[in-house]
């Protein structure tokens, strides 16, 4: 029988939150399979910039972007004990809990929540949404899956509060947990070797859309030791490229939107594969986009057909992952790209239109053992380039290569508190990479 099912995006704890073309895109896929499956499936997405009760409440508007990116609306929170020593606001971004809680009450008759996470440090803003909805539908059981859940699985199950925590991909999961508890056979099996037979994401449940996701693939093919694409997506898979072409065009007719954020941690790896069929079947469809690349890109993949392709096709935002100029560091950490091919990608990107703030490069600092001195090279090796530094700050992730010396590094208690993760604390400073040179740079680079 069909079940009611309801999604939440929680609400972010930080201090400092910016929506850089963000969506809950996991969940929302969910939301499409068990929608596949004859459930009917609603959404309440606390993050909601355009949320109609905060505009008639006095709360103050976030400035919003026509590309689709923004500010969310905000309030100010007490610190956790343990982020105290930072001197920022530490705020609630989205809506209010009481417009949260009414949104709820509107939906007592759900069977099951899903509720999604994203960065580890965020759990707070997970944990007061499971909160209230245990408040408001006490009898429904909560399912908690994401980010957070699946790289600090332990944490989740000992203090969110949720009745199931699932780790990694939740297709499969969520499908057999419906058949446990509620004796659902499903009548639509996902085949995982084809991320094709995904049906799309439930995005008509999004009230405003001014820009929509897109994943032509999960996985990378590298492994960098900083990074945690391995630990959701053990392989490369990719969709096949038209029918990403398939999807863009059904959500541009169906919704007028012309922003796409494209979400892959490898997007122009092998472009045979994917990007140069998908721009020439998109233009070949005459099919107009603006896109946006807010997670980088691979620089050795940027030559000039490649240039030109990303110019003409509407690539507005345009970040690549260099991480830092330090031949060995690139080689110790996994190789994806070194100094010259920086330098030739920004040329061939240049000479095909982009400008210099067009061209986001983002170095990442705060590394364990990392010096001051590595970062103000990198930065400057940037600038000679002839693009834009954008600092990353390094966020030690729990199984990944690097978080057994992070844990070494790191002044603070990272195994214990997902807390210390946050980027905005440095959580692997040291004596050499102070916070007060870590200010110090980023001041330089604002003037620049
Ligand atoms: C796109 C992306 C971004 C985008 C947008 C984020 C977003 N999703 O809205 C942008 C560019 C803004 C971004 C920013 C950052 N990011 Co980011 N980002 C990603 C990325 C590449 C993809 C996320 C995604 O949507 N994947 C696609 C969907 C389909 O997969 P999914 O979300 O995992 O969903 C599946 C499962 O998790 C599960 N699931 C999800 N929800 C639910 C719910 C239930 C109930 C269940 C059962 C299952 C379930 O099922 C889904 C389908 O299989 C991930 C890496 C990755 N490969 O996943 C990093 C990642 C999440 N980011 C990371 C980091 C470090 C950052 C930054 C801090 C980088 C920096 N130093 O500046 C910033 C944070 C900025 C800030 N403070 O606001 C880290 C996480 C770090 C952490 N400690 O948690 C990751 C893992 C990358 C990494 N380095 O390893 N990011
Ligand atoms: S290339 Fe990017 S996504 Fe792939 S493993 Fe390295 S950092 Fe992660």
């Amino acid at each position: 029988m069909s079940k009611k099912i309801l999604l939440i995006n929680p609400w972010i704890h930080d201090f400092a939150a910016y929506d850089f073309w963000l969506k809950p895109l996991g969940l929302l896929y969910l939301g499409g399979l068990l929608r596949q499956n004859n459930h009917q499936i609603n959404f309440i997405d606390c993050l909601d910039p355009y949320h109609p009760a905060m505009q008639s409440d006095g709360h103050k508007r976030p400035q919003r972007h026509s590309s689709g990116r923004g500010k969310f609306f905000r309030q100010v929170l007490p610190k956790p004990d343990s982020l105290k020593m930072i001197s920022k606001n530490y705020c609630r971004y989205g809506i209010t809990p009481e417009i949260f809680r009414e949104e709820l009450k509107n939906h007592q008759d759900t069977d099951i929540v899903l509720i999604t996470s994203m960065m580890t440090y965020w759990y707070p803003g997970v944990f007061e949404a499971i909160k209230i909805i245990k408040e408001v539908l006490p009898c429904v059981p909560i399912v908690l899956g994401g980010k957070y859940a699946t790289l600090c699985y332990d944490h989740a199950i000992k203090y969110s509060g949720a009745d199931f925590v699932i780790a990694g991909s939740g297709e499969k999961k969520v499908l057999q947990l419906l058949k446990d508890l509620f004796g659902e056979e499903p009548s639509f099996m996902p085949d995982s070797e084809n991320l094709d037979s995904l049906p799309y994401p439930v995005f008509d449940l999004i009230r405003k859309i001014d820009q929509l996701p897109i994943t032509t693939s999960r996985g990378c093919p590298y492994h960098c030791s900083y990074c945690a694409s391995h630990i959701f997506n053990d392989k490369f898979r990719r969709r096949d490229p038209i029918k990403v072409v398939d999807e863009i065009e059904h959500w541009q007719k169906k919704t007028g939107v012309i922003n796409f954020s494209f979400y892959d941690d490898a997007l122009l790896v092998k472009p045979q594969e994917m990007i140069i069929p998908l721009l020439k079947e998109l233009k070949r469809r005459n099919l107009s986009c603006q896109f946006h690349c807010p997670n980088g890109l691979h620089l050795r993949e940027i030559n000039k057909e490649m240039s030109e392709l990303l110019y003409n096709s509407g690539f507005k935002t345009i970040r690549f992952g260099f991480e830092t100029a330090d031949f060995q560091r690139q080689k110790e950490t996994g190789g994806k790209v070194i100094n010259e091919e920086l330098l030739n990608g920004v040329r061939h990107l240049k000479n095909a239109g982009y400008k210099t703030e067009e061209i986001g490069i983002y170095l990442l600092c705060g590394l364990p053992g990392q010096s001051a001195a590595e970062v103000s090279d990198s930065i400057e090796f940037v600038h000679e380039c002839g693009a834009k530094p954008v600092l990353a700050e390094y966020s030690p992730i729990p199984g990944t290569n690097m978080w057994a010396e992070a844990v070494t590094a790191s002044p603070f208690d990272i195994q214990e508190e997902p807390l210390y993760h946050n980027n905005s604390l440095l959580p692997c400073r040291n004596d050499d990479f102070s916070y007060a040179v870590y200010e110090e740079l980023k001041k330089k680079l604002k003037n620049n």
